[in-house]
């Protein structure tokens, strides 16, 4: 009975069409778009806004693949191509049981914007799989990889979409991903990026989401005519890619971060998170965050079941900066109060859409700076386009210029967001600035290019 109910469940939750989160997205950006839409007749005349929120393409597949005690396990995999006109289609890929269609096409909506901003020649796509990857055994990992390729190779190319990692893929996944693709085709294209250095990945991919999101915030408190970072107490949640190169790059600006969470809980070390050892315990050991404690006996671990009713223990303890850094909808009403009440003054979201639409409301009435995720992580896809660039042309660039470029994209998107929103008339307003930039430089190429 159990295992039919678990069977049951598992379709009725792929089958389903959970747009929720993409509705979410679409709503804040026609909001922002509005007073465009309404002041010129071109875009309607072209019927922009339904070819922009209508995927080209979605693909769904079956992933069939053995697990280490010779069961066949069958997840799904997904891919949606949403838009092409400013280049192939680009856009990770989510390894992690909660992915379904919705969350795609959410994901692959806000990138099409967020590519946009980066003013770099990429459309916007995304894909993945309801597979966790959590307590897998590499094996297992390489088996699932393969399988998930098997099926993926068909849609993809070096300039046709371009597949990287979100959460749950990193470069141990997107090599396995590689060598299939490699193995099927018997090419060896770019047609993944956030590949190990070793066969074609660009230095500085792994840190850029990270670092790129540092440097925006920077920029940020530049304009609007703040202090740096220096010794500015910081809050970061999540404890994976993104969030870890944040908070080694905040180090590197003279700041203090002092939390980091992941599903389980949250660690606040009140004297800066020890880096070393968060690496260790997340890339190469790939434990829960409790185990921080048995080195920094010191360091405060609350686990979810103790976190403040709707809201997270993370955006409760007081800091200058907040880097929302681990999922959707992680930063709620309640923790948006909390963190204006303990004195926050800026939120820069390394995750995507991690604000709920009530929270963002609240920092904009309290004038709280607030750089959304599509302006504000815009720094791993830039130098996924930058690996793009180096595989096409059979090269490689050095650290040193990748991320003086990874620098210079990063405070631009900030400017251009800024300058928009003052144009516009909403200065300050970064979620309206992100939007209309994003979305104007795309709306007029697929004019441009005809239905
Ligand atoms: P990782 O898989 O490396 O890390 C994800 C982290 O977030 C982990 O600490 C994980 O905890 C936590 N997490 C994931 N899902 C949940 C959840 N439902 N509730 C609580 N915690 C959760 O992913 P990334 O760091 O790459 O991605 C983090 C965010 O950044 C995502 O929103 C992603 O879309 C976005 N992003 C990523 C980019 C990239 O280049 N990788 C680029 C731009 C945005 P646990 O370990 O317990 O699972
Ligand atoms: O959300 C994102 O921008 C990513 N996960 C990175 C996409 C990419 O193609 O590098």
């Amino acid at each position: 009975m159990t295992v039919s109910n678990d069977i049951l469940n598992k379709i009725k939750k792929s089958n389903c069409s959970h747009d929720e989160t993409f509705f979410q997205a679409v709503e804040e950006v026609l909001d922002s778009i509005a007073p465009i839409i309404e002041s010129d007749p071109i875009y309607e005349r072209h019927s922009i806004i339904e070819r922009l929120t209508t995927p080209d393409r979605e693909f769904k597949f079956k992933v069939v693949w053995m697990d280490d005690n010779q069961k066949i396990q069958v997840n799904t995999g997904y891919r949606v191509q949403f838009n092409n006109a400013l280049g192939p289609y680009k856009g990770g890929l989510r390894f992690h049981p909660s992915v379904n269609n919705g969350i795609l096409k959410f994901l692959g909506f806000e990138q099409i914007l967020k590519n946009s901003l980066t003013g770099l020649p990429i459309g916007g796509g995304k894909g993945g799989s309801d597979f966790d990857p959590k307590g897998k055994s590499d094996f297992e990992i390489m088996k699932f990889c393969s399988a998930f390729m098997t099926e993926l190779h068909k849609y993809i190319g070096p300039r046709i979409d371009v597949p990287a990692g979100d959460i749950g893929v990193g470069a141990r996944e997107i090599g396995y991903l590689f060598g299939e693709y490699k193995k099927i085709t018997s090419t060896y294209d770019g047609i993944l990026t956030g590949k190990p250095f070793m066969f074609g990945g660009s230095l500085m991919r792994p840190e850029a989401t990270g670092y790129g999101c540092v440097f925006f915030t920077d920029e940020m408190l530049k304009l609007a005519g703040k202090d740096d970072f220096k010794g500015r107490i910081c809050a970061v949640s999540g404890a994976g890619n993104v969030a870890i190169h944040t908070i080694e790059k905040l180090y590197d600006m003279g700041a203090v971060p002092v939390t980091c969470t992941d599903s389980r809980g949250t660690i606040y070390d009140p004297r800066g998170i020890n880096l070393k050892l968060l690496k260790e315990l997340k890339f190469k050991k790939r434990v829960s965050l409790e185990e921080y404690c048995k080195e920094h006996s010191e360091a405060i671990y609350t686990k979810v079941e103790d976190y403040p009713e709707g809201g997270h223990e993370v955006w409760n303890i007081p800091c200058d900066c907040a880097f929302p850094c681990a999922t959707q909808n992680e930063l709620t009403e309640v923790d948006a109060r909390n963190l204006i009440e303990n004195g926050c003054i800026s939120i820069s979201e390394g995750a995507n859409m991690p604000s709920t639409p009530e929270a963002i409301e609240l920092f904009q009435k309290n004038d709280i700076l607030f750089a959304p995720a599509k302006a504000a992580n815009a720094g791993g896809v830039a130098v996924s386009e930058f690996e793009m660039a180096q595989n096409a042309a059979m090269i490689r660039w050095s650290y040193e210029k990748v991320a003086k470029m990874l620098e210079q994209t990063m405070r631009e998107i900030c400017k251009r967001v800024h300058l928009t929103a003052k144009e516009y008339g909403v200065a300050g307003n970064y979620v309206d600035g992100a939007n209309i930039a994003g979305f104007k430089k795309v709306a007029d190429a697929m004019i441009a290019e005809g239905v």
